[in-house]
């Protein structure tokens, strides 16, 4: 049976009077670590239909997930959370296609020597398809999906990216 006035609808409904353009965003970040595909199912669950794994949108954004990473509690998994980025096979080099779960072009938060598809540095294994931000290196860093890490989950009225969940599901090992 299903409640044909859910919670999620009256709560959406809720931010949209308060900013009708654009509800603010809310996050939540998983301490637990598990991999880049799980951790972007259990973002989309917290709202479904209207949360994913954080897309950073502006430089204002970046600069604030920044200083929460370099402050992440301790106890989180690899001192390390996913983000809302990933890239497709078809991609020649470490930093071709890359993409948001908004399905837009990854906003440029790359530092050090990444993207890197580290160790073979070529993307001709695409060894590495997935972003994260580490305590120590807030940054974007491209990393293997199967790593462990915590999250940030966003929150802000809208779904994951179809192509961005496609591309997702073609990193999931077969069951
Ligand atoms: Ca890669
Ligand atoms: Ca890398």
């Amino acid at each position: 049976m299903r409640d044909p006035t859910p919670a999620s609808t009256t709560r959406s409904a809720r931010q949209a009077t308060t900013s009708p353009r654009s509800p603010p965003s809310r996050y939540r970040l998983i301490v637990n670590g598990h991999r880049a595909w799980e951790q972007s199912d259990a973002c989309n669950l917290d709202m479904p239909g209207a949360a994913h794994l954080v897309v950073i949108e502006t430089p204002q954004e970046l600069v604030a997930i920044k200083a929460f990473v370099m402050n992440l509690p301790s106890g989180t998994a690899g001192n390390a959370i996913w983000i809302g980025g990933v890239q497709p096979k078809t991609a020649t080099s470490p930093s071709d296609g890359w993409i948001g779960f908004d399905g837009e072009p990854l906003l440029y938060g790359w530092g050090g020597s990444e993207p890197n598809d580290s160790p073979n540095n070529g993307e001709s294994d695409h060894a590495e398809q997935f972003v994260a931000m580490e305590k120590a290196l807030p940054y974007f860093l491209d990393i293997p999906g199967g790593n462990t890490f915590g999250a940030l989950c966003e929150c802000d009225g809208k779904a994951i990216d179809p192509n961005a969940a496609i591309l997702v599901d073609s990193y999931r090992p077969p069951p």
